[in-house]
């Protein structure tokens, strides 16, 4: 297959890179930290994740490309170990491959023991549909992850299948709410009453809540109104490439 062995000569050759997407608090005025976001520089251009990502994890390749992505995100964070302040988050999306992997805890926990960062730095995504295997297995992996200094936050939060019971179980300090409940939030009631019942839930369960693909005014002001949370998305920030992103973090507000 064309695109397997193409993927396969891109890891070997590191044509990978992160963008990062800032997070921001609602009232616009911190930058609280950022989504790290891969992008493969193709000899024949930039390709995104829906390009790759669903082959890479067909194939298994999503292992080494993850284990890229982890090594780079903790590079990063202690080349910006200075300009960062003590709450700021760098989150990476694992995957379902990962976290079944045997050895990825004890991989992880090396790769930060070669790497100290200072703890709650790390944050990974992790989606609702990769953690619905089994519940004691999962919170005490959970709390393994934790135990390295390691944030976690629940993303695409809202579209996958699990019951609520469950999810409030684990040991998440974050959830992301889905771009999908936000697009209408300023005008469609239903969508605004969806997420202020997830607002109120984290609120009781002291569990942060990041809302994922603000795009207008609109929909920051009808958010803001419910209560405080981090914002992500367009009316923000694309995803930047690292020097942009640097320059965001200068320049914000
Ligand atoms: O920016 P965007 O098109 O960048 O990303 C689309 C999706 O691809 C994200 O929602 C995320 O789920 C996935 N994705 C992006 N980067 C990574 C990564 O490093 N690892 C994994 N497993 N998924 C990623
Ligand atoms: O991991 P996750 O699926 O949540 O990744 C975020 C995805 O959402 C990325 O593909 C990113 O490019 C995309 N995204 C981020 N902000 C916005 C936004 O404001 N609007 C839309 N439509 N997509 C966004
Ligand atoms: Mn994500
Ligand atoms: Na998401």
């Amino acid at each position: 297959m064309q695109l397997e062995a193409e993927l396969r000569a891109a890891i070997e050759n590191e044509e990978f890179e992160l963008h990062y997407q800032p997070l921001v608090d609602t009232a616009l005025q911190r930058v609280t930290g950022a989504e790290c976001l891969l992008r493969w520089r193709h000899p024949d251009g930039m390709r995104f994740p829906d390009q790759f990502i669903p082959l890479a994890e067909e194939t298994g390749l999503i292992l080494p490309i993850g284990e890229w992505v982890l090594r780079e995100t903790v590079a990063q964070l202690n080349r910006w170990a200075d300009v960062i302040g003590e709450d700021f988050g760098l989150s990476v999306n694992i995957s379902s491959l990962q976290i079944r992997e045997q050895r990825f805890l004890e991989r992880t926990r090396e790769l930060l023991k070669a790497n100290p960062i200072a703890d709650g730095h790390l944050i990974f995504e992790l989606t609702e549909s990769s953690l619905i295997e089994d519940v004691e297995g999962t919170i005490r992996w959970l709390r393994d992850i934790e135990s390295l200094g390691i944030r976690i936050a629940i993303d695409d939060f809202g579209t996958g299948y699990s019951s609520l019971n469950y999810l409030v179980r684990l040991p998440v300090y974050c959830i992301k709410i889905d771009r999908v409940f936000v697009n209408n939030v300023d005008h469609d009631r239903d969508q605004a009453a969806i997420v202020l019942a997830i607002f109120q839930m984290a609120r009781a369960l002291r569990i942060e809540v990041v809302v994922e693909g603000v795009e207008t005014r609109e929909q920051l002001a009808t958010l803001t109104a419910m209560g405080s949370c981090g914002i992500q998305g367009w009316l923000v920030s694309k995803a930047l490439p690292v020097d942009r992103f640097e320059q965001f973090l200068q320049e914000f507000p």
